[in-house]
């Protein structure tokens, strides 16, 4: 390729990945498969490292971090980023309302306000020049504050380019969601390293990183809730405008009239503060109208037009009974605490996980201590701190013991991890954990067969392993404690019925190290059949874009051994399905590429790729060498002169049509 074909190739490579980048991370609607975004993106990388001139400052391709820095710059804010005044309870509230009220020389008519949630993350400021992101920083102590721009691109939510070119200054509020949190920390504890103590530490300490590939790792996001656009007079115009402009702002918003409104928007919103996917603390309330937010204007520290309703802490003091050890499905030993019980945030807490020796020991936890825990979104209750000045002495140390309290064999820490396991694979906990992971929900979705009947059906020796369920008989259950015709008849039904579930589903029932769902689906996209894996090398799998070597190393491990072939091929055996739909049927268009142009008669497009899918084909959108076909239909555009020009076979839709039907 020469470097103007390289040019103009990198231009339509930039196109369709801010494009389809813009739906998968701004707007939450992917219409293309992660593996075919990766395609583009690899594609467009080979490029620029090919002709390194032809990179552009916002290319796609600066999401993945650049060099390492020695330290920040400090900038200083054009404007202070000032923090709020608080609102502990609905009487502060009103007093807000009330001084808002009287400012603006009003009565009792109500007053316009914009209800948003108060994001528990990291305050960022994004200058755009000519709607270019030029520069990013942390708030700092908000006149002053780290420029972390490199750190910021690797943001898919931070546009590089916006809609317009504009100068802007934008805001928001960096956060990791819970679930990336979770793991993340479940990842520092494999590689020995501490946990972060809650979502806000973790996004500062991901975008404090001098290393960009770092942060480009943590899938940190962004909302957007401040910047001015031409002629604006009111904040929720803004908000409609940064939307349009391509910045993510969050969707929970809303426009209230009156007080009344806005603390509907509150309860409503401590209600539901734990199924959101990200930790908040409370809700900023803003008046909605320029003028009048101008004719309250500031105090020293803090804008009169605006405050922060702070949920009630969830966190609550209260004694450590005991510690117990709690044996995982993969052998896992953690320390739990039992609690004397305690509500926080309307949630009666009786034990909180301590994670690991290491952490009981950097806390310098005892048996007996005066604690103090927190709970964020439905992650287990953690211990935050001990309170020491209420020791009595009489407190006892923690001791990790030598042997599994389940099974009685040696318990093994290896060299430079945090946990400690049982390695005994029989061991009945592990062996009743992994069983139970087997049955959840997100896995095989056993409906009947809940933590207690595991119990039974495994001190009863009927189940062993996750294959021994495919051959239970209403009989066998009918003998058990509890257990009457139909409720036996329920159980076998519920795991007659979860044979056929895909095939991501069974990965991650398989409860393999490191694998969580959206792994296992990752790998699921690659692989017909978990046979296909029966001889899978790390290397391999770390091709699949968002897998590391980390979990590589461990789906590899799981399949070097020979009885979990032994396990999977007994569930075939039994009629669990191990390969999925697509490769069950015809494959007429096996490892062909197709792209479709112009106006399809028979089917919309998505349908016409979903089919090349099922069949075993590979849809594309664009043209290259290794087309196989084109489908032009109506009015064909440039990929048709494109598809000539290349030599790739086109043909019409009927043609399309009897190429699938004589699978
Ligand atoms: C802080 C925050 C604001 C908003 C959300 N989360 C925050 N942590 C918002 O306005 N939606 S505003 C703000 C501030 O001005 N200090």
């Amino acid at each position: 390729m020469d470097k103007s074909q390289a040019k103009q190739k990198i231009a339509s490579l930039t196109k369709q990945i801010k494009h389809h980048a813009d739906l998968y991370y701004t707007k939450d609607k992917p219409v293309i498969s992660d593996q075919e975004y990766d395609q583009f993106f690899r594609q467009l990388q080979k490029l620029e490292k090919e002709f390194p001139e032809l990179s552009a400052e916002d290319s796609p391709s600066q999401r993945v971090g650049g060099k390492p820095l020695k330290l920040f710059k400090t900038i200083t804010h054009k404007t202070p980023l000032l923090s709020l005044d608080n609102a502990m309870n609905f009487e502060e509230l009103e007093a807000f309302d009330e001084r808002v009220r009287k400012g603006l020389g009003l009565g009792e008519e109500r007053v316009e306000y914009v209800a948003e949630l108060k994001m528990d993350g990291l305050a960022i400021s994004l200058l755009y020049k000519h709607g270019k992101f030029v520069q990013g920083a942390t708030r700092g102590d908000g006149k002053n504050g780290e420029e972390i721009t490199q750190n910021l691109k690797t943001i898919r939510s931070i546009p590089l380019t916006l809609a317009e070119p504009v100068d802007l200054e934008a805001r928001g509020e960096a956060y990791l969601p819970l679930k990336d949190f979770a793991a993340l920390n479940e990842e520092r504890e494999t590689a020995g390293e501490p946990r972060f103590a809650n979502p806000r530490n973790a996004a500062a300490g991901s975008l404090r990183q001098l290393d960009p590939k770092i942060t480009a790792s943590r899938p940190l996001d962004i909302f957007i809730y401040f910047g001015l656009g031409p002629d604006m007079k009111k904040h929720s115009d803004v908000l409609d405008y940064l939307a349009q402009l391509g910045f993510k702002t969050n969707p929970n918003t809303e426009i209230c009239s009156g007080l009344s409104e806005v603390k509907n928007f509150v309860e409503k919103w401590e209600e539901k503060r734990d199924k959101l996917p990200y930790e908040i603390d409370g809700i900023v309330v803003k008046v909605n109208s320029f003028p009048d937010q101008k004719k309250l204007g500031f105090t020293a520290r803090a804008p009169r037009w605006a405050i922060a309703y702070k949920f009630a802490p969830r966190q609550a003091e209260t004694i450590i009974e005991k510690i117990d050890l709690q044996v995982g499905r993969t052998g896992a030993i953690t320390p739990v605490a039992k609690l004397s019980p305690v509500k926080v945030g309307g949630v009666t807490v009786k034990r909180a996980t301590l994670h690991n020796e290491d952490e009981v020991k950097r806390k310098e936890i005892k048996i007996g201590d005066y604690v103090k825990i927190q709970r964020a979104g439905d992650v287990i209750p953690e211990v935050v701190s001990v309170i020491k000045a209420k020791r009595t002495g009489d407190e006892k140390e923690f001791q990790m013991p030598k042997h599994c309290p389940v099974c009685n064999s040696e318990l093994y820490r290896p060299e430079g991890e945090a946990i400690t396991r049982c390695i005994n694979a029989a061991c009945p906990a592990q062996v009743k954990e992994r069983i139970r992971h087997f049955c959840t929900r997100e896995a095989m979705d056993i409906e009947h067969v809940g933590p207690a009947v595991v119990d039974q059906l495994v001190e009863h020796k009927l189940v062993k392993d996750v294959a021994d369920l495919y051959g239970l008989t209403t009989k066998e259950l009918e003998s058990l404690a509890r257990f009457a015709e139909k409720s036996a008849r329920n159980v076998i039904d519920s795991i007659q019925n979860s044979k056929d579930r895909p095939s991501d589903r069974l990965l991650y029932a398989l409860g393999i190290r490191m694998v969580g769902r959206i792994v296992a689906s990752l790998i699921a996209q690659h692989y017909d059949s978990l046979e296909d894996l029966f001889d899978i090398k790390a290397g391999e799998l770390e091709k699949i874009h968002g897998i590391g070597d980390k979990v590589a190393s461990s789906v590899e491990r799981f399949f070097a051994q020979k009885e979990n072939h032994k396990l999977i091929e007994r569930l075939k055996k039994d009629g669990v399905r191990i390969t999925d739909q697509k490769a069950k049927g015809p494959q007429p268009l096996k490892n062909k590429t197709f792209v479709f142009t112009g106006g399809l008669a028979m089917m919309a497009r998505p349908e016409a790729e979903e089919l090349v899918r099922s069949l075993g084909g590979h849809p594309s959108s664009s043209v290259s060498k290794q087309t196989d076909y084109l489908v032009a239909g109506t009015e064909p555009g440039t990929k048709y002169e494109k598809a000539k020009k290349l030599g790739v076979k086109i043909i019409s839709e009927k043609e399309f049509d009897s190429l699938i039907k004589k699978a």
